[in-house]
């Protein structure tokens, strides 16, 4: 006897796919492993829903890294790319190499800003100035967050340690400098305004060659201090362990929504402040001068000015076109291909002899 359909109860809604036919938990990852408020997190999932939206292939993704808090978040988006964690500071250098490989992918790197404004500083550089198509976020805190908080190149001037020490050293500005080294398409944000950070993401996604992204991201640890009774000291000492596990404090994320044009003042898990500065609606990031000019401004009235801060139209090749890189990738290529016949060495060799 055939069991009658069931009438009544609403059927459960399908979830929602992009143009590839795929929800989007498709494009997450394992479980992060960072503290729970870590801002970082947050540009995860931004991430994961910009490539949703924008119909990446997940197949078709390299992710690359250094080594740091942020580089370890490339795990905990797209199960399904290709991934590699390079050494501390070469997400750039790597990502190039694999650019050269398999100009088909769409890379993305993920840094810290220790990671991008000191060790990596150079690689990032010339990342930018060959203009590499890599999608780079730089998940910016002002602080080496794996290795407990010393000062990043990109802390504020004045701005003080757990411990009471002052940074005395003027910041290094990874917007400013990208544009300065040729960057046509270069914005900023904070990790937990959904709102302005997926479309940047999207637009970064979209750009034909090197896009920096780097977006401000709290980290929770700035509330270690000393006394404190939500510090990791406070908590060793007072927990009774049930598994051989760090203990490690519970913060909510901070999360932004303000409109174009305005300031918004933001308490940081230790209890200082930021300024961020939106962007007005009507401001032209297509005028490189006046895009530095505003970051300087910004830097002088200590904000941090986010939106999409400059966007050259009028694109530049990029490394594969100033290449002439085949178009089937090298990575492809079989080996008849690849290698010169012996005929055209020969003739190189012999213009050395
Ligand atoms: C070549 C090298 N130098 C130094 C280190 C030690 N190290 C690991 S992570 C890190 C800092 C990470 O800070 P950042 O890049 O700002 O990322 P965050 O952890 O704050 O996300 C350092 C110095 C290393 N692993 N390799
Ligand atoms: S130490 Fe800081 S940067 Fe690292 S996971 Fe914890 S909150 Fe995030």
């Amino acid at each position: 006897m055939s069991s009658s359909p069931q009438t009544g109860s609403p059927q459960p809604k399908p979830p929602a796919t992009n143009r590839l036919g795929h929800p989007m938990n498709v494009y997450k990852g394992a479980e992060s492993t960072l503290c729970a408020g870590c801002g970082h997190d947050s540009i995860t999932a931004q991430l994961i829903r910009a490539l949703w939206e924008s119909d990446v292939d997940p197949y078709m993704v390299a992710k690359m890294s250094g080594i740091g808090c942020s580089s370890k978040t490339t795990a905990y988006f797209l199960n399904l790319s290709h991934g590699f964690n390079g050494v501390h500071g070469r997400a750039a250098a790597v990502a190039t190499g694999s650019y050269l490989g398999n100009h088909k992918l769409l890379h993305v790197a993920v840094s810290g800003d220790g990671d991008t404004a000191s060790i990596g500083l150079g690689n990032f550089l010339h990342m930018v100035r060959r203009n590499v198509p890599i999608v780079y976020v730089i998940e910016n805190n002002g602080v080496y967050g794996l290795t407990k908080g010393q000062f990043s190149a990109t802390a504020d001037k004045g701005s003080t340690l757990k411990r009471g020490w002052v940074n005395e050293m003027e910041p290094i500005d990874c917007c400013a400098l990208a544009i300065e080294m040729g960057c046509e398409y270069v914005a900023r944000s904070f990790s937990g305004d959904i709102k302005q950070l997926v479309p940047l993401l999207k637009g970064a996604i979209a750009h034909h060659g090197t896009a920096v992204v780097d977006v401000v991201s709290p980290c929770v640890t700035f509330n270690n201090h000393e006394g404190s009774t939500k510090s990791l000291k406070y908590a060793r000492d007072h927990e009774e362990p049930l598994h051989g596990i760090d203990f490690v404090p519970y913060y909510e994320q901070i999360k932004v929504d303000y409109e174009p044009g305005t300031v918004q003042e933001i308490e940081l898990h230790d209890g200082s402040r930021l300024l961020l500065k939106k962007l007005a609606r009507d401001y032209d990031p297509t005028n490189k001068a006046a895009a530095l000019a505003m970051l300087e401004e910004a830097r002088r009235n200590k904000l941090f000015l986010t939106g999409l801060i400059y966007h050259n139209p009028q694109r530049s090749p990029n490394l594969g076109e100033q290449m002439n890189l085949t178009d089937e990738p090298l990575a492809l290529l079989p080996d008849e291909r690849l290698r010169p016949p012996a005929e055209a060495m020969e003739k190189l060799m012999a213009m050395y002899r």
